[in-house]
């Protein structure tokens, strides 16, 4: 008997993908580079559903009914066109190959063309949820075809997380957009993350609480509109006491984040696009400015505020303040996120509903929190909405919020507490509320030293001022 889909790649994240597809009742193919990791998988979990392991990529391709849907789970980059090339002289026509990995969506749109003149269908895939995620269900973003997802869709739908009955799984558009929407996914992901890290610094280094103490605050936030599973997680690493010093875990960890690029890649593609997406920025310099040891030992001296700590009055105020600017900012970080998102379909033509984008977040990924919920309905109501937050729902909670988040950013300020992500969430909101903004200035600027040109608010044309001359105007 035939398999229903095949899965090349059976590391960590392909083998998980495996049995969650085998669990739910799927018969699946299995091939990896070096045959060990096949015979594990089947040693240990082959009872767990129907496998078809083999040996080489030409079995592997035999054993899979047609049109064939192969999932690729390798390592990104080289070696998925390393597979890719493996595979395809085995294909025919309307074959199906998903690559499943963390490609560049731009890697992705290159496969897809190329797939395409073999009469192939080539589904770029974002999953989130890591290798948990992988076997309980993800959160799964497939591009390509729409011919290709409805051969493909019900599949990936039945082993992805559920929400309310809902699969967190839809077909987000053609080529690279599903692997687009995993990126920026990912760098939301970086700004909540650090927002987070900086309520946390705060509690600590503002209000002078304990990280048992917060632990207990993110406990309670969590509980509320703040519900996701990154505040979950905080609770709990902040909970932790390291066995081997009794020491709170979070004070024996080397204060330098790491990153695997996924930011990056948002940040440069959004410089690219020309969308401001500044808390996802920050958080990728904030890392990056972590990690930078050299630099941190030459300042550590530099002189800081004579006020440090809040007294405790202030300090259970400003608990409460500190739980409304992270709701905040946290709303200003997703709508620069969804932007980008609009902004990426608008270019390549994708098409994509950002109100789907949130739904399939729900469950299964890393960013998967109760307020996905708001974002979702926000799209329902106008699928054209410029931002997030002249939605009636966020524009509500940013303003009861907002006389907390300006405490906050000028207290830490006052007190030298750093907090990038908070600060730019507000520059970004006043920004956006401001009626002139000082661009007029730097059009000036650019003007005078470069004769760049401007436009004037009362008329039409490109007009230039002889700055060197008689200050008169010309147009251009
Ligand atoms: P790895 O990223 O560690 O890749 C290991 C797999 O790639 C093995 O099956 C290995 O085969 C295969 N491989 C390599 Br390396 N070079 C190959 C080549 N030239 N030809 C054929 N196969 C090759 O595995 P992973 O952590 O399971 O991740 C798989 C993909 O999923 C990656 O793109 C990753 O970015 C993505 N992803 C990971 C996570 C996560 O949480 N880990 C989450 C979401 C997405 P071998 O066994 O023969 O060496």
């Amino acid at each position: 008997q035939s398999a229903d889909i095949g899965v090349t790649g059976l590391a960590v994240m392909g083998r998980n993908l495996a049995r969650n597809f085998a669990r739910h009742g799927h018969r699946v193919a299995l091939h990896n580079r070096s045959t060990a990791r096949t015979s594990a998988l089947m040693a240990e979990f082959g009872h767990e559903g129907a496998f078809v392991p083999s040996e080489t990529m030409a079995q592997f391709v035999a054993s899979l009914a047609r049109p064939r849907r192969i999932v690729i789970m390798v390592k990104a980059g080289e070696p998925t066109d390393a597979v890719i090339d493996e595979l395809v002289p085995l294909l025919e026509e309307g074959d199906i190959v998903v690559d499943g990995g963390n490609a560049h969506f731009l890697d992705t749109r290159r496969r897809e063309a190329a797939l395409r003149e073999h009469g192939l269908h080539f589904v770029g895939t974002g999953i989130s949820g890591g290798e948990e995620g992988a076997l309980e269900g993800p959160s799964i973003m497939p591009g390509g075809t729409a011919q290709a997802y409805r051969s493909l869709g019900p599949l990936l739908e039945s082993i992805a997380a559920q929400v309310d009955g809902r699969p967190c799984c839809t077909h987000v558009g053609p080529d690279g957009a599903g692997h687009f929407v995993k990126m920026v996914h990912n760098g939301i992901e970086y700004a909540d993350m650090q927002l987070i890290a900086e309520a946390y610094d705060l509690l600590r280094h503002g209000a002078g609480r304990q990280p048992a103490e917060i632990a207990r605050t993110f406990r309670t936030w969590n509980e509320d509109r703040l519900n996701s599973y990154l505040i979950e997680i905080t609770a709990e690493v902040l909970g932790h006491t390291d066995a081997a010093t009794g020491r709170p875990f979070v004070d024996i960890v080397q204060d330098r984040a790491e990153q695997k690029g996924t930011g990056r890649w948002t940040v440069q593609t959004a410089l690219e696009l020309g969308v401001p997406v500044s808390g996802i920025a920050e958080a990728v310099f904030a890392r990056s400015l972590s990690g930078s040891v050299t630099l941190r030992e030459a300042a550590r001296e530099l002189p800081g505020p004579t006020e440090t700590w809040l007294d405790s009055a202030a300090a259970d105020r400003f608990a409460g303040d500190v739980e409304q600017a992270l709701y905040a900012s946290k709303i200003v970080a997703y709508a620069q996120g969804f932007n980008q998102i609009q902004a990426g379909s608008a270019e390549y033509g994708w098409q994509i509903a950002p109100g789907a984008m949130a739904s399939i977040w729900r469950g299964g990924c890393i960013i998967r929190a109760k307020f996905l919920d708001r974002i979702e309905a926000a799209y329902q109501a106008d699928a054209q909405l410029p931002t997030l937050l002249t939605d009636e729902y966020f524009r509500k909670a940013l303003g009861e919020a907002q006389s907390a988040w300006r405490r906050v950013v000028s207290t830490a300020a006052q007190l030298g507490v750093p907090v990038p992500g908070f600060a730019t969430a507000l520059a970004y909101y006043d920004s956006l509320r401001a009626g002139r903004l000082p661009a007029a200035l730097i059009q000036g600027q650019r003007d005078f030293f470069g004769a760049h040109t401007y436009r004037r608010i009362d008329r039409d044309g490109v007009f230039h001022t002889l700055w060197a001359g008689d200050r008169s105007e010309q147009e251009r």
